[in-house]
């Protein structure tokens, strides 16, 4: 059956994709148009309007097919029919046109869209460039400067503002069902005036300084350090300025591939993809999730305040409580402070500000609580702390309310135990701060209810929240994994390396922010208080974290006390290499007997994403992840792990398992420890020559 309708309505060729879910352009869809576009050629049409069935307009190639052999026909050939089309063809846009999708628009000879409706050229975020003639197109126009901004930003734009920039010709504030009957009448106006084809590709090539190229390059340089679509994207705008169309579309093209086979593009594919099934939980097909209409959130701190601030902004009205006035007072001054900056940087407007300040009510009294559909604790980090507010929720809750804990280590199993209905009891492991963080991970005790987790994912994807399942462990996926990664670096720093080296050698490789840098903007209190309450077997080689003991001990607790592992300057926060913490360490060393050595930047990289992903092996073997992908979801957006390199699971995959298994025993025979005793199924897989992503693909179809 063929994936585009077309009929001629009131003269007018109508050509409908519909290709669900986003009416990706895949090689079906390709030829589908193509073949539309060709019997409307000869027709008695006097003009042509391509337009989209379902949730959106073309959302862009269809990423599945990249790995795939091209396919005739190619989307540039697709487009370059259209654009030559005798007859006027008009784009008619709701929903997002993305990508290809967006080029698709700009082959034809007019736009129109609905208000609501949005457009982009997000191909950066897949490590690409629009590949389909986006790089010459835009930049004729609507000029180098914004072309630069929307391609290499690749946030799609409003349909209001695009037509302002002269994107969009028409815009119709309506819905969508009034799309197709005022586009309709749009595409009637251009033939009752006889404008004809309008070619964006015959409009005169744009214009631009060499200096605007130097000066972009020099800010992407800053703000995507080691990325290589940002650049090649410079250099195909920049061939738009100098050569002709289809010199310049041939330019494009070898940019495109350059980028397609690049290690970055596949790694941020990986991620596209794995993103989306993160938030899947297999077996739960189906199951019907709990209605959430209001929610409770039992802490006011910065943890419980930043919750508050994720539900009041989706519209969930929110009780939140603290024992007494004085803290709530604080907490609610804390979340007006967060919203006001929020309106500062543009996020919100005071509007949206009051509704969502409207949304959060305080109280001191459990009994507030009684018909909530869910309540999030988010008190102290203490078991039993958490185990009393459980019980006591247990009996004020409603039968039915979903009661979660935020906890980061503690053992769930344990907090459900304190109710009557572990059944309805769940893990939400917000990231600090939890208004901003994307990363949410929803933690299935033994006994939590399926429906319970399928409310928990819906509701995640509600609050604009990336959920990844885990099961019960010590610190989850993330945490526990991050306590290996945090081990190996206090280790590198005591055997010889020094603070902004390990920071330095995780920075350039692609971090966000460097391990010790990372502690000190944390608060070293913390992980020195969490240490308090384990046992000498459970705080590991006390090597790994004398140094940061001994700086809580001095009062350095990080960013909040001016110094740490670093001093920090008070108006910037920017950071200092400490003499007083070089001295502090050979003085540990000493004291434990280390000799201290030289270190290359390799191997304090080797010894911390070795850490990561021997861990993460552990962890998907036992269950505690359900498939790689997931790991590496956790790890960039909870702790900056660079997306162009996929995550730590997608890391070790291509680097080849074989190799890493090796290099895992090397440093287990050089430094011993838990830490380096290899995951059973690395060996495995890597005897038997596979892949992490190999394994789980055969596993779900075992
Ligand atoms: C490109 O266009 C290159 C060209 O310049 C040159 C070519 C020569 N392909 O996100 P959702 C699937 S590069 C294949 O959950 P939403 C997605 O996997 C492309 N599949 O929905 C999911 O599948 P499943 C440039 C795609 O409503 C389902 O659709 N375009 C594609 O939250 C629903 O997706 C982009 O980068 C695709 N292009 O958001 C846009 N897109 O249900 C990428 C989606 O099995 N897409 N799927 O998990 C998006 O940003 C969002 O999907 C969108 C909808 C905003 C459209």
């Amino acid at each position: 059956m063929s994936l585009v309708h077309y009929e001629i309505r009131d003269g007018i060729g109508v050509i409908r994709l519909n290709n669900p879910p986003v009416n990706a352009l895949s090689t079906a869809l390709r030829r589908d148009i193509q073949e539309a576009f060709a019997a409307a050629r000869e027709d008695a049409s006097e003009a042509l309007l391509l337009i989209c069935d379902g949730r959106t307009f073309v959302a862009g190639a269809d990423i599945s097919e990249f790995d795939k052999p091209p396919q005739p026909p190619s989307l540039p050939e697709v487009i370059e029919q259209i654009e030559q089309s005798h007859k006027p063809v008009i784009a008619s846009l709701h929903g997002t046109a993305l990508g290809g999708g967006l080029e698709l628009a700009l082959a034809c000879h007019y736009r129109c869209g609905l208000a609501s409706a949005r457009v982009g050229l997000p191909e950066v975020k897949l490590g690409l460039l629009p590949g389909a003639g986006g790089t010459q197109r835009l930049p004729r126009l609507v000029g180098v400067e914004k072309a630069l901004k929307i391609i290499s930003g690749g946030k799609p734009i409003p349909a209001v503002e695009a037509e302002k920039m002269g994107l969009l010709d028409r815009v119709f504030d309506t819905g969508a069902a009034d799309l197709l009957p005022r586009a309709l009448e749009y595409a009637r106006e251009i033939i009752d005036r006889r404008a004809g084809p309008r070619r964006v590709g015959e409009l005169p090539a744009p214009s631009a300084g060499a200096e605007t190229f130097s000066q972009f390059r020099q800010q992407l340089d800053k703000r995507s350090r080691g990325q290589l679509a940002p650049q090649l994207i410079v250099d195909a705008v920049q061939a738009a300025t100098e050569q002709p169309l289809q010199r310049g579309l041939e330019t494009e093209r070898q940019l495109f591939v350059q980028c397609r086979e690049s290690d970055q593009s596949h790694a941020l594919r990986h991620v596209f993809f794995a993103e989306r099934e993160a938030a899947r939980v297999d077996g739960l097909e189906g199951v019907e999730p709990r209605p959430v209409h209001s929610v409770g959130i039992i802490g006011a701190g910065t943890m419980g305040g930043g919750i508050a601030m994720c539900f009041a902004s989706a519209g969930i009205p929110v009780t939140l409580l603290e024992m007494n006035g004085e803290a709530l007072e604080r907490g609610r001054a804390a979340i007006e402070r967060n919203y006001a900056t929020a309106v500062r940087r543009g996020k919100l407007d005071e509007v949206q500000k009051e509704r969502c300040l409207a949304a959060i009510r305080g109280t001191t009294d459990y009994g507030d609580l009684a018909q909530v559909d869910l309540v999030i604790e988010a008190v102290f980090e203490d078991l039993n702390v958490k185990r009393e507010v459980f019980a006591r929720l247990d009996r004020t809750c409603r039968p039915g309310a979903i009661l979660a804990s935020n906890t980061s280590y503690q053992d769930l199993d344990a907090i459900a135990a304190a109710t009557a209905r572990p059944y309805d009891v769940v893990g939400l492991h917000f990231f600090s701060p939890a208004n901003i963080m994307k990363l949410l991970e929803v933690v299935r005790g033994k006994r939590t209810a399926d429906d319970v987790l399928a409310t928990a994912m819906k509701l995640a994807k509600r609050i604009g929240k990336m959920p990844v399942l885990s099961g019960v462990c010590y610190g989850f996926i993330g945490n526990r994994m991050l306590r290996r990664y945090g081990s190996q670096a206090q280790l590198c720093l005591i055997e010889g390396a020094s603070p902004e080296q390990v920071d330095g050698a995780m920075e350039s490789w692609g971090m966000a922010m460097g391990p010790i840098a990372v502690g000190d903007l944390a608060g070293l209190d913390i992980g020195y208080r969490a240490r308090q309450s384990l046992d000498d077997e459970q705080k590991g080689d006390p090597r790994s974290y004398c140094i940061a003991d001994a700086l809580v001990e001095q009062g350095r607790l990080g960013q909040k006390s001016g110094a740490g592992f670093y001093r920090y300057d008070a108006e910037t926060r920017s950071r200092k290499p400490d003499p007083l913490v070089a001295s502090l360490i050979e003085e540990k060393a000493t004291e434990f007997d280390v000799v201290r050595r030289t270190f290359t930047d390799a191997e304090i990289r080797e010894r911390l994403l070795l850490a990561l992903v021997n861990e993460g092996a552990k962890i998907l073997e036992e269950g505690i992840a359900q498939r790689p992908g997931d790991i590496d979801v956790v790890y960039i957006y909870g702790y900056g792990f660079p997306a162009h390199r996929g995550g730590p699971m997608f890391y070790a995959d291509s680097r080849g398992l074989r190799g890493v298994y090796a290099a895992i025993c090397d440093l287990q025979a050089q430094y011993g420890g838990d830490c380096w005793e290899p995951a059973p199924l690395l060996r495995e897989l890597a005897e038997s020559e596979m892949t992490f992503a190999g394994w789980a693909e055969g596993n779900r179809q075992f």
